[in-house]
């Protein structure tokens, strides 16, 4: 049968910079999720209410599933983090968002181990693979996969890597050797909940998305409600501030992957010079970047112009 050594080795050849598998058991915190959108905590994210009960366990995707084979991916740069920048008049885009769109360049790798796997396995097996868009919830299986714990500012945490890092799974029927999962590393610690300008993250590990700047300038449509106009500020495109606090990205690994590298368009520009360009030219900045996602009109609405 295919070792997880062998699959971990190719992940790594191919450009992941983390991998590990974990059961795809009935894990207790896929439950919160249920609860997580009574709470009405997902705003107008209607997908999410929608895939449900896809998202309660990964056997609803693929009857077959024994296991979910999880990457990640280092997306940091060598810049700076928004709270240290002194400019009250910088944009500020969510670092995940500098480069390339992570799901074309991510898609492709995994794609390119998937199909390694169905060449190198001696018996026939069903998989899916996925990137951030799947009926999956992803940080659950990252933590049994070992990949990092959640933390309370609810994103995955690795000991070296810190938080920037995508997530992608190939979820599959075979039966591989499986890691431990990460263990909880938060400790006393409460700085990003402290640090959120919106109050969003209402408890540890728990994100009320309708208070989040990420979901109020990328997910929500129509105007950003006035109680959050001042707080988002020059935040025009994601957040970053749970993360930049975190004592675990403190001195983060920088990837050299050009994917990733900023693209001169965002890199330490103003809201006014940005607000200035033309619909054409800001177009021509988001084509294939994950920032396609709200389309010029929603970086104008962000934009405040
Ligand atoms: C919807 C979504 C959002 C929403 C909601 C985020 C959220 N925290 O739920 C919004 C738009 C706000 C968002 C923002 C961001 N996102 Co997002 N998002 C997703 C998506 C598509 C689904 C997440 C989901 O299911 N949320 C529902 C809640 C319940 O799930 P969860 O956060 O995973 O929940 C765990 C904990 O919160 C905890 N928990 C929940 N309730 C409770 C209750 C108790 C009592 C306890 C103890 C714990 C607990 O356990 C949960 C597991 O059930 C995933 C991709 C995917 N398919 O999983 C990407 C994903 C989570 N996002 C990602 C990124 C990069 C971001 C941003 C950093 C982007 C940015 N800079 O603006 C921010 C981070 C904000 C933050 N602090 O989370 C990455 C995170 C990578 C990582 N290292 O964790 C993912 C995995 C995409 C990817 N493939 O890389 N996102
Ligand atoms: S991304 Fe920003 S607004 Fe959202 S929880 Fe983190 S600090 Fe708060
Ligand atoms: S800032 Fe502190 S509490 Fe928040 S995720 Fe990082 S270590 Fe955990």
């Amino acid at each position: 049968m295919l070792r997880s050594s062998r699959i971990k080795a190719k992940a790594r050849e191919i450009g992941f910079d983390l991998c590990g598998i974990a059961p795809a058991d009935d894990h207790p915190e896929l439950k919160f999720f249920r609860d997580w959108l009574d709470r009405a905590y997902a705003g107008d994210m209607a997908y999410l209410d929608r895939s449900a009960d896809r998202r309660a366990d990964v056997r609803r995707v693929l009857p077959s599933a024994r296991t979910v084979i999880v990457t990640g991916t280092v997306y940091n740069t060598a810049r700076p983090y928004s709270i240290e920048c002194a400019d009250p008049a910088r944009a500020h885009i969510a670092r995940y968002a500098w480069g390339d769109d992570y799901h074309d360049v991510i898609g492709r790798r995994l794609e390119q181990l998937l199909a390694w796997m169905r060449e190198e396995s001696a018996e026939p097996f069903e998989a899916r693979a996925y990137v951030d868009t799947g009926p999956v919830q992803e940080r659950v299986y990252a933590q049994y996969a070992g990949i990092g714990w959640i933390g309370k500012n609810t994103c995955v945490i690795n000991p070296e890597a810190g938080s920037w890092i995508f997530l992608a799974e190939i979820i599959c029927s075979l039966p591989l050797e499986c890691d431990r999962p990460s263990l909880d590393q938060c400790g006393t610690c409460t700085l990003c909940i402290e640090a959120c300008p919106t109050q969003a993250i209402v408890g540890p590990g728990v994100l009320d998305s309708t208070r989040c700047i990420s979901y109020l300038t990328i997910e929500h449509r129509g105007d950003i409600p006035d109680e959050f106009r001042a707080a988002v500020g020059t935040r025009i495109y994601g957040c970053d501030i749970c993360q930049e606090v975190c004592p675990w990205n403190g001195a983060p690994p920088v990837s050299v992957d050009p994917a990733w590298q900023p693209r001169p368009a965002w890199d330490g520009v103003t809201v006014d010079e940005l607000a200035a360009r033309s619909d054409d030219e800001l177009r021509a900045g988001i084509r294939k970047s994950a920032m396609q996602r709200t389309k010029v009109a929603g970086l104008r609405r962000n934009l405040g112009r």
